[in-house]
């Protein structure tokens, strides 16, 4: 019996030393991922079996990504930072909460891939564009005899009370655009009033992007706020729902990538970056339900991805909206006139 139990725990050991071994031998890192779950599951599982390295990966949006990445800045804990809207990865640039990485994928990146590099010299990189837009549930529609909404002002028609949803933009990076995008198009006074007037139609503040939309589909809500290609992920999960860019235009994100300042597996976060601006692997976004177009220029992007150039993009400004003064500028304006607001 002892020599039993003796020989099961000595298996045990070594399989444990082993693994161990392994790990230690090629390598370990954290990866903070901000994208949908399903896709840092995907990208986490193809470059451990590309590269052998251990992957620790925490899911969070965007703002509360941001937020954790400062908390622990005296004692650094993640690697890398993958995905998520740019504004905030900018503002953790200017924050000195991230560091310059001059990667050899760069030569085959988009364009609007290295101006985000360059807004925060060298600390960032974009990974993929999405525009902003909103989706809403057909049947539910219907069944509530709703217009149909074609531009932002229709959202803050009092006929869509309690139909709409967005997310907190705190904690969410689709919701800082959604703000950043109406101060754009209307003025900041304007803006503001917009975003009061919308206050009194929603139903409930998320903490995640994509979360609106996800409840649209469940029939839980009638109209989100969100990344179109959020949107489209869901019509073609076989939900009705339909994607709307709205008729004023519409602001648009550079999902951003970035290393840590203080990284503790550096070499390995180098070999994540390098190994996620490649074509194979952004080409599988699509596998996960990503809708973005890609930042490698030989990446195909999925044919479900909304097209850009017939959406009528704003210019966005990314240098001033993810800048760090006007981001805590504009999110403390937020709650303080608007979140507090009765409905
Ligand atoms: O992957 C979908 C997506 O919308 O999620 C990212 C971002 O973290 C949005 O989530 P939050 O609003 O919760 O921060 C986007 O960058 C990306 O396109």
């Amino acid at each position: 019996m002892f020599r039993q139990s003796f020989i099961a725990t000595a298996a045990i050991a070594v399989a444990v030393t082993g693994w161990a071994g392994v790990a230690q031998a090629k390598g370990k890192m954290t990866l903070y991922c901000s994208p949908q779950i399903e896709w840092c599951k995907l990208v986490v599982e193809a470059f451990e079996k590309e590269t052998g390295i251990k992957v620790r990966m925490t899911r969070k949006s965007s703002g509360e990504t941001f937020a954790q990445i400062k908390a622990e800045s005296r004692n650094p804990k993640g690697d890398v930072w993958w995905g998520g809207t740019g504004d905030p990865h900018l503002q953790a640039a200017e924050e000195g909460l991230t560091q310059v990485y001059d990667s050899p994928m760069k030569s085959q990146l988009h364009g609007w891939a290295l101006s985000q590099g360059k807004s925060a010299n060298g600390k960032t990189i974009g990974i993929y564009a999405g525009a902003l837009g909103f989706g809403y549930n057909s049947d539910i529609l219907k069944k509530n005899n709703l217009p149909t909404p074609k531009c932002w002002a229709d959202l803050t028609k009092p006929a869509f009370k309690g139909h709409v949803q967005m997310a907190n933009p705190n904690s969410s990076g689709t919701a800082y655009t959604t703000l950043a995008t109406i101060v754009q198009i209307l003025g900041e006074d304007k803006g503001f009033d917009f975003m009061k007037a919308l206050h009194k139609n929603i139903n409930n503040y998320t903490k995640s992007g994509s979360a609106p939309i996800k409840a649209a589909a469940r029939g839980e809500n009638t109209v989100g706020i969100v990344f179109l290609h959020d949107a489209v992920k869901q019509t073609v999960k076989g939900f009705p729902i339909v994607s709307v860019a709205p008729c004023e235009g519409t602001g648009y994100e550079i999902g951003s990538m970035s290393i840590i300042k203080g990284a503790r597996n550096l070499p390995e976060a180098k070999k994540f970056y390098d190994f996620v601006l490649g074509k194979a692997i952004q080409e599988r976004a699509k596998e996960a339900g990503a809708y973005q177009v890609m930042s490698n220029k030989a990446a195909i992007p999925p044919k479900e991805a909304p097209k850009l150039e017939t959406i009528k993009l704003i210019d966005y400004d990314f240098k001033k909206y993810g800048s760090s003064a006007e981001r805590k500028r504009l999110l403390a304006k937020w709650d303080k006139e608007v979140k507090v607001l009765p409905k």
